[in-house]
């Protein structure tokens, strides 16, 4: 994949603005082994590879000096094999460009650890995990041990990270679970509560923890996962004698916080045009400062899109309530038609924004980027599209096909090329054959009153990367066992949506 001539331009300038490298050092990785590449990072400088595979580690790589990673037209995924991929210490400057960074795992920051200064540009990361310890059982007159915190599946950065046209994808944080409280105490010769169980451990950003500084452009955050770990047990309470009122067990642990996309635990991060969607927990927890513009926030939970205090600086889009937004061009609570992350063209997958999507030129032009995370140019219509993804009619068919006819055979010519469907007619449309959706649809019958019925089939059948969204009509009577109304073919990447009324 080519790397669009603006990204460059910014590799450039950004290089510059950091200092660039001292000049030492740099090379070219030729076979794609660990060897090479540790060799190549020792001194430093720009280093660019002239192979293409996996690079698995067998432990991770510290950059302690001026080191850039170019990997521009060649196709590199350093793998951390059970280890963190990187760490970046204080006195370090890493600069990424067009790799995978994946399977790193540890208790925090499994893909990378910074404490200095790391550029990302065009780059993937994912499948890195972070998993907190267990807390300890108590054994006596104490509560259980909390569970460790996991925080950054993918990054974990108390330095400055600048982050642009990345993908992050199927990250984890798994917090550790509490543990069990003790139990009464027996020697007291009296009835006696049981101990308090251990908290359960933060999944602190299943792509992201921050507490330094960390700038978001162009970027996608989807399908990561954060999970708090289980509150421990509370011990048993004592019984000694019946002439004492009865012991209480110990209260359980509370769960640690889910947070699938970011958590921004101190300091402040700024996401321009990004795409915030489909992460298992909380898409965004913010306790430091999280300012926003041209952001999109859908279908995080469960947790909700965003919480603790987001800064709406405008145009930003949540398809639930929990982010408030409240400037101008900003909007929650909105139904929003999105594909599956996917290639979508560029050198990292995006969620592509459908026909009828309301974050379509809603976006604040004049700070949006030039171009949108593939390197389309911007803006594309009457203004940026809000996201990292820039919508184009072109290229879709910009045509919404309409039911005329509430018949089985109208139902297939209108959905034949996917997109926005809509409904003129009112009625129940009986399917004899399942239909197969091969491309993003979404089958709309506000303000029509559609009924579905299968004749003894499935309705639908939704091939894989494909999306496939419902809104206000029923489906009924489809007459089999298993996935009657529809069967989707990727359970993360094209989950059917179901919106407004339905049954
Ligand atoms: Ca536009």
């Amino acid at each position: 994949m080519k790397t669009p001539t603006l990204i460059r331009v910014f590799l450039v300038v950004g290089m510059i603005l950091l200092g660039g490298p001292t000049g030492r050092g740099g090379g070219v990785v030729t076979d794609c082994t660990e060897a090479s590449l540790r060799a190549a990072v020792t001194d430093g400088g720009t280093i660019i590879f002239a192979c293409n595979g996996t690079i698995t580690l067998s432990g991770m790589i510290t950059i302690t000096n001026d080191s850039i990673l170019d990997a521009s037209g060649h196709q590199i995924t350093l793998s951390g094999n059970g280890s963190r991929v990187l760490y970046v210490s204080g006195s370090g400057k890493l600069t990424l460009a067009n790799l995978t960074i994946s399977n790193g795992s540890g208790d925090n920051g499994g893909g990378i650890y910074n404490e200095g200064s790391v550029t990302a540009v065009n780059c993937i990361l994912t499948h890195n995990s972070v998993v907190g310890q267990a807390g300890s059982d108590a054994s006596f007159e104490s509560a259980g041990g909390s569970g460790g915190s996991a925080a950054g599946g993918a990054v974990w950065n108390s330095g400055l990270l600048w982050a642009r046209g990345c993908t992050f994808t199927g990250n984890s944080a798994l917090g550790g679970s509490g543990g069990a409280g003790a139990s009464g105490d027996w020697w007291q010769m009296c009835n006696t509560p049981g101990y308090p169980g251990g908290v359960g451990g933060d999944g602190a950003g299943g792509a992201i923890f921050n507490c330094g500084t960390a700038y978001f452009v162009n970027c996608t955050l989807a399908s990561n996962m954060g999970t708090g770990g289980a509150g421990g047990a509370g011990g048993f309470g004592y019984f000694y004698s019946p002439d004492f009122p009865p012991p209480a067990d110990g209260p359980d642990g509370a769960p640690g916080l889910s947070v699938g996309g970011i958590y921004n635990a101190a300091g402040q991060c700024f996401l321009t045009n990004c795409t915030v969607a489909f992460n298992s927990g909380t898409g965004i927890l913010v306790s430091g400062g999280a300012d926003l513009i041209n952001t999109l926030l859908v279908e995080n939970s469960p947790g909700g899109n965003g919480s603790g205090g987001l800064t709406d600086l405008g145009h930003n889009l949540s398809s639930d309530a929990t982010c408030m937004f409240t400037h101008a061009g900003s909007m929650n609570n909105i139904c929003l038609l999105l594909g599956p992350l996917a290639d979508n063209g560029g050198p990292t997958p995006t969620v592509a924004l459908l026909p009828g999507c309301q974050a379509i030129d809603a976006g604040d032009t004049t700070a949006a980027p030039p171009t949108d995370q593939r390197g389309v140019e911007r803006p594309i219509g009457i203004a940026a599209d809000i996201g990292a993804y820039e919508f184009n009619k072109s290229t879709n068919s910009g045509i919404s096909p309409v039911v005329t006819e509430c018949t089985e055979v109208g139902l297939r010519a209108a959905m034949s090329g996917g997109g926005r469907v809509t409904f003129a007619c009112d009625g129940t449309i009986i399917l004899s054959n399942t239909v197969g959706i091969t491309t993003n649809t979404l089958l709309d019958a506000s303000s029509h009153k559609i009924t579905l019925q299968g004749s003894g089939v499935r309705l639908f059948q939704v091939s894989q990367d494909v999306a496939f969204s419902l809104a206000n009509l029923m489906i009924t009577g489809t007459g089999i066992q298993n996935a009657g109304g529809f069967v989707n073919a990727t359970e993360v990447l094209s989950k059917p949506r179901l919106v407004g009324e339905y049954y």
